[in-house]
């Protein structure tokens, strides 16, 4: 009897008390992509005959018997993903150039034709048995867009293809997502098969994420660099739109559509290095640590999934300078998470749902998003406050809806007890699977986030707030040529940047450089500038920056194109007449001058000078040669050149490229030129 009773309480609480009565909003995720949204990070891997070759996108035409990593070690891999915190690995098993990294019976341009293992290699059967030995989740990148496959542009490619997924689909065990690539950049037109495609993948995996432009499992954000929008609604309007060109504009892949027709949540791709495929010439390019911290908060903090680009290298290893940074982001991240202060909170909510058992304000602080709150139907909007006995000092808001029953939070702000009245340190608008605000270090007994609007009564899975040490960042001093001086090294408010202009050490004390901050030096000066992060608590090293005349008056002889003197290094100046020639509207004291080549010599035939002679004139018509040399390994470390001669006084200046640096080169290159005078 009792048993039973006990029985009927429990189908009774079942039927009243669960998500049921909570109407569900809008476009919902599937169980997979509930399941995909909790994954937040992986791996992704680059790696091909492009690894040996130093191409993005290769032809096809390659010779397969470059492709030989002789250490190939897919278990390294795993464990260096799984130490990284990572929650899998997706790689190109076929990218552009139709290469598959698997002995395919549907193609001849694969690990088969290598020169690897003597041509016996699997690389999908390696990383998929290490991802299991490691618990990672396996996934793979497959490119419609084949530049090798004789049969690419028919019909009969649509029937290959998905012939060819159905091979990796069906060989290596559980797929988590299968990953879409748009691009298409040749001549050769092929529609596509999309529900050919999807339908071979869901027979064999039916609990794959489908990425592409438009999902229909994940979308792409629109960019390559990793940054979702703040706005970001997991809904987007489908109809219509195919993956690649046919893709939704980037505002909608950047931020979704509020109300938009299908779940298709945010996936942010971007290489840990400059290019997607490894090269030694970017050894020295891996992400800074800080690049990696903005990456992350702009990813997962802002509703979507970081999958970070780790290439292989040509031994068939992730590179030390890789992993190395990988792990200091771990570090930082475990850091940054580790004590959930709202765990001690009091915690109090308006407008909380009724007759609904799972319905609790506990389930806010217990650090599960399978647990929430909700506010009663009918109401959207809603203040929940955190209160403390004792003052707490966070800098870190975690936020997550319950996106089972549809993302609902439009608008909401949050405010802190500052000396007894609310301070606003917030306001935003979606939360979605996870939002995270990077907030300036805050001492206060009571935190109050106010809901202001929802599509639907808003079910709030989790609130957290954590204390995360601050990361040193070192400041970048560049002058515009107007003179005004920018400092960029704060990108959170943890840091802040003191600064000085009359040549002595910055310490807490000095000004705090922002945006409003005004500093110019038309007739040049000297910057220095310092990172402090815990309130003063830990300093940076100290940045100087010696600044000459600027260059805004200063006029290109013959031309309107100032991208040799508008004070940014990006802008890069190429001449075919093999000189440039200055009037720097007054006559100076000239006792040098400096040339910044482009940051690398690249397709863009933007190729730096080696070989210069460099003239100065009083009127633009009698000139003098005042030096001449060659900037010396300018073409390997490609960084400003400083050149004194015999001060002269002079109103226009001439530097003429005796040798470009590739030693051949019609034309070439000025990223920046400058003089000097002190
Ligand atoms: C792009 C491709 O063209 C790149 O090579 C890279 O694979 C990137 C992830 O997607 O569309
Ligand atoms: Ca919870």
């Amino acid at each position: 009897m009792k048993k039973n009773w006990l029985l009927f309480a429990g189908l009774f609480s079942c039927a009243v008390a669960s998500a049921q009565d909570i109407k569900p909003y809008g476009a919902l995720p599937t169980k997979p992509q509930v399941a995909w949204a909790d994954l937040e990070y992986y791996m992704f891997i680059h790696f091909g005959p492009n690894t040996f070759t130093n191409k993005e996108w290769g032809h096809g035409d390659e010779d397969p018997k470059v492709f030989n990593p002789k250490h190939l070690d897919a278990r390294q891999w795993a464990r260096t993903a799984k130490l990284a915190g990572m929650k899998g690995i997706v790689i190109t098993a076929k990218h552009h150039d139709g290469f598959c990294l698997w002995p395919s019976k549907y193609s001849t341009h694969t690990v088969r034709e290598s020169a690897w293992k003597d041509g016996k290699g699997d690389i999908l059967k390696e990383l998929s048995a290490a991802c299991k030995e490691y618990g990672l989740k396996f996934g793979v990148y497959l490119s419609p867009w084949d530049r090798n496959h004789p049969a690419y542009g028919t019909a009969e490619y649509n029937q290959i293809f998905a012939k060819t997924l159905n091979e990796v689909l069906s060989g290596y065990g559980p797929v988590f997502e299968q990953w879409f690539d748009g691009a298409n950049g040749g001549n050769i037109k092929q529609p596509y098969d999309w529900d050919l495609f999807h339908s071979v993948v869901y027979k064999n995996q039916p609990n794959a994420v489908i990425f592409s432009d438009v999902g229909p499992g994940c979308r792409w954000v629109g960019n390559e660099n990793g940054y979702a929008g703040t706005t970001n609604w997991s809904t987007l309007n489908v109809k219509g739109f195919t993956p690649g060109v046919g893709g939704p504009d980037t505002k909608s892949l950047n931020e979704g559509n509020e109300d938009g027709e299908k779940w298709v949540p945010t996936e942010c791709d971007v290489s840990i290095r400059p290019g997607w495929f490894y090269s030694p010439d970017t050894d020295d390019k891996v992400k800074s640590l800080n690049q990696l911290l903005d990456i992350y908060y702009a990813s997962v903090g802002r509703n979507g999934n970081l999958i970070l680009n780790v290439p292989v290298d040509r031994d068939g290893l992730i590179h030390p300078n890789d992993s190395t940074r990988l792990m200091e982001l771990r570090q930082v991240l475990d850091a940054s998470f580790k004590d959930n202060l709202a765990r001690q909170a009091k915690v109090t909510a308006t407008n909380t749902r009724s007759n609904n058992t799972a319905v609790k304000v506990s389930n806010l602080t217990d650090g599960n998003n399978k647990t929430y709150w909700a506010a009663s139907e009918g109401k959207n909007d809603a203040v929940i406050t955190l209160t403390y006995s004792k003052p707490v000092t966070f800098n870190r808001l975690v936020l997550q809806e319950f996106i089972a029953l549809g993302q609902r939070v439009k608008a909401f702000k949050v405010e802190v007890l500052d000396n007894g009245s609310l301070k606003e340190v917030a306001n935003e608008t979606t939360i979605g699977h996870k939002r995270i605000l990077r907030l300036p270090l805050t001492t206060t007994s009571q935190i109050r986030i106010s809901i202001l609007d929802a599509k639907a009564a808003p079910v709030i899975s989790e609130i957290q707030l954590f204390k995360a040490p601050g990361v040193i960042t070192t400041p970048e001093i560049s002058r515009q040529e107007g003179g005004k001086v920018i400092i960029n090294g704060a990108s959170s408010p943890d840091v802040t940047i003191h600064y000085t202009t009359d040549g002595t050490e910055p310490d807490f004390q000095s000004p705090v450089y922002n945006w409003n901050s005004n500093i110019s030096l038309p007739r040049g000066g000297t910057v220095k500038a310092r990172a402090y992060v815990d309130q003063g608590k830990t300093a940076g090293k100290v940045v100087t920056k010696d600044f000459d005349i600027a260059s805004g008056t200063w006029k290109v002889v013959g031309s309107t194109n100032r991208k040799a003197i508008d004070g940014n290094v990006e802008s890069v100046y190429v001449t075919d007449k093999n000189e440039i020639q200055i009037d720097l509207a007054e006559t100076f004291n000239l006792k040098g001058f400096t040339y910044t080549p482009p940051e690398s010599d690249d397709h863009g035939g933007t190729i730096s000078i080696y070989g210069y002679e460099f003239y100065v004139s009083k009127d633009g018509e009698q000139w003098s040669k005042v030096a001449t040399g060659q900037f010396a390994n300018i073409k390997n470390n490609p960084v400003i050149q400083t050149v004194k001669f015999q001060a002269t006084d002079a109103r226009y200046i001439k530097l003429v490229s005796t040798a470009p640096s590739d030693g051949k080169s019609k034309s070439v290159a000025i990223a920046e030129l400058g003089i000097l005078t002190r």
